[in-house]
């Protein structure tokens, strides 16, 4: 595969995954982008400018995704709306980039026959109770929450039925969440983390017993290429890395790795609908192409987070004032 055409590779994932798989392999890459809130040009730089270039454009565009679809080997499909929280204000957004691009695509990959991996989530399967010893696995039945994951399950719903109906050569992935570096600080962590560094307390929605299943962008983007190199087509895989944690436990780690008293957070409004906990189980991944993560230990990949938001202010800076005033609007 020497073309490679990445959708929303200047969000956080995406462009995890662009370096990674400009570091890896010999591909050049084309990033197919919109440029939204939650993209940022910045996180591709250092990029080599003759492996990498970026498109600015809608996936839902069909008049820019077919001709890009048609000059690439394959797709792979990281352009989402992203965050539960905004699509609880505004869902518009995330029916449009979710199901209208994904079809988009799909409609060009059936045309021009070409490999498409779609990247998605766990938040597909909806939650489970806190001490259920089950964990998602491929065949849990779908059952989404929030408009996010709604769009995401039909996205999903589509690459199958695109698969079946007209022999589309698609595989999809469902992972659970990310940390990492390039992550939009509307997100938890970066939010935390960026809190205390501008010394605002920590937010905590509702309790914080919430769990989240962490797996750091970089097992993320190994295990998407391991899926694009040599998963089996129309098969889907679950991405995960054993890390489970409720948020308390994760503001405690990131007050004290920033040297801060552990109880030095807020709790605020809870989230409409929140997902109390997702959970993977990755046993087929890493059986069938021999997957393993490689960051096992969270906190010391937190502190990794932590060090990387300190050292990129110049990042992350210009979307903080504008993501915190619209949580203060909701009380969060
Ligand atoms: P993000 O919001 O950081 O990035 C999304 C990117 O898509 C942005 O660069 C944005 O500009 C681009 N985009 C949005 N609408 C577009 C459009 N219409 N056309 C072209 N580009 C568009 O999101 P993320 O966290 O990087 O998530 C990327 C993908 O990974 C999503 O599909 C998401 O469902 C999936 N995923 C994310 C996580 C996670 O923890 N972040 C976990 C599992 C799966
Ligand atoms: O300030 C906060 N305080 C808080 O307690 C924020 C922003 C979040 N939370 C909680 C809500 C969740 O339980 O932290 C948890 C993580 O929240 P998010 O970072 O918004 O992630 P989540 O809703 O779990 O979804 C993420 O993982 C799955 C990504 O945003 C999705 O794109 C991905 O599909």
């Amino acid at each position: 595969m020497e073309r490679v055409l990445v959708t929303g590779g200047a969000g956080f994932v995406g462009a995890n995954f662009v370096h990674h798989l400009v570091g890896r392999t010999t591909a050049d890459v084309t990033v197919l982008d919109k440029l939204t809130y939650a993209a940022s040009e910045a996180s591709l730089a250092g990029l080599p400018p003759d492996r990498v270039r970026l498109v600015v454009g809608d996936v839902a565009d069909q008049t820019a995704v077919d001709p890009l679809v048609a000059s690439h080997d394959a797709v792979v499909h990281f352009a989402a709306e992203s965050h539960n929280d905004n699509s609880l204000t505004d869902p518009g957004p995330f029916v449009h980039t979710n199901l209208i691009g994904t079809f988009t695509l799909l409609e060009a990959v059936r045309k021009h026959d070409k490999r498409l991996h779609h990247v998605s989530t766990d938040e597909v399967y909806g939650d489970l109770e806190l001490d259920d010893p089950k964990r998602f696995t491929e065949d849990t039945p779908y059952n989404p929450s929030s408009p996010y994951s709604a769009s995401k399950a039909g996205s999903d719903h589509l690459v199958r039925a695109w698969v079946r109906s007209f022999g589309v050569r698609a595989t999809v992935s469902n992972c659970s969440n990310n940390y990492g570096p390039w992550q939009h600080v509307e997100k938890f962590i970066p939010r935390q983390i960026t809190n205390v560094i501008d010394g605002i307390r920590p937010k905590l929605y509702g309790s914080g017993e919430n769990v989240r299943d962490w797996i750091h962008a970089d097992d993320h983007s190994s295990a998407v290429l391991a899926i694009l190199e040599r998963g089996r087509v129309g098969e889907t895989y679950l991405i995960g890395a054993d890390g489970e944690k409720n948020n308390l436990e994760v503001v405690r780690l990131i007050l004290k790795l920033m040297g801060r008293p552990e109880d030095d957070f807020d709790h605020v409004n809870d989230r409409v609908g929140h997902d109390l906990r997702y959970a993977i189980e990755s046993g087929k991944l890493r059986q069938e192409l021999g997957w393993q993560p490689q960051f096992r230990d969270f906190e010391s990949g937190l502190a990794d987070t932590i060090r990387w938001y300190r050292e990129h202010e110049d990042w992350w800076r210009p979307h903080k004032d504008r993501t915190e005033a619209a949580y203060a609007l909701k009380g969060q």
